[in-house]
């Protein structure tokens, strides 16, 4: 994978109606993203997995990796490329079990220490954060932006590191100047009222790293 410059986005049920979710996808990877996540907390598998298989022709023609949230069943029997899970949702040889070699698999991380165990457990990718506290990942505290630049120097060297949580087009340029190369917006982009136009904005802001 790109060690720098890419936007992740996040299809979240939480901010988008599934009847809208097609449309926002393709709005997104218009817009530049560089991967794209489904995420639907507290959603069906059957509905979670009817609209991975939409999202994932959108994916395909954008030529952007397809990454499924929290289920590594959906994901494989989809053929996603990956999936991401939590620090709370198994090991990545119990993943790996279900989805096989091929699949990119992203953790979460909420602290260098976890960043550093994450690469050297051989995770592909890893989201750190969330950076400010968010709406979109309640009861978790923000661990601010200090850590960034060292966690950079020695995960993102090796694997993406995206910075996450509380991120917006307006406070981008802050995340970047304290080391960010990569990032996932969520609410930010969906909320936008042109989300392509959103996506754009933080892809170019993103790419110059
Ligand atoms: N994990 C850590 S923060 C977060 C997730 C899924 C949510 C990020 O969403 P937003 O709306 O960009 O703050
Ligand atoms: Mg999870």
């Amino acid at each position: 994978m790109t060690l720098h410059g890419q936007l992740y986005a996040i299809l979240d049920l939480g901010y988008v109606r599934e009847e809208d979710a097609l449309v926002a996808a393709k709005a997104l990877l218009t817009g530049g993203a560089s991967l794209l996540q489904l995420r639907a907390k507290g959603h069906a598998p059957e509905t979670i997995e009817a609209l991975a298989r939409q999202v994932l022709p959108l994916c395909r023609e954008a030529q952007v990796p397809f990454i499924v949230n929290d289920h590594p069943d959906i994901a494989a029997a989809v053929g996603a490329d990956g999936i991401h899970i939590g620090q709370d949702d198994g090991s990545l040889a119990e993943v790996r079990e279900i989805v096989g070699e091929g699949m990119l698999v992203g953790r979460s991380t909420h602290s260098p220490e976890q960043a550093r165990a994450a690469l050297e457990e051989g995770f592909d990718y890893i989201g750190f954060g969330p950076l400010f506290p968010t709406p979109t990942k309640l009861g978790r505290p923000g661990i601010g932006i200090e850590n960034i630049a060292a966690v950079q120097a020695t995960v993102g060297s090796k694997i993406p590191v995206f910075c996450i949580g509380g991120i917006k087009r307006t406070n981008l340029p802050e995340v970047i100047a304290a080391g960010a190369c990569n990032a996932v917006i969520v609410s930010d982009l969906l909320c936008a009222s042109d989300i392509e136009a959103a996506a754009h904005e933080a892809a170019v802001l993103l790419a110059s790293r």
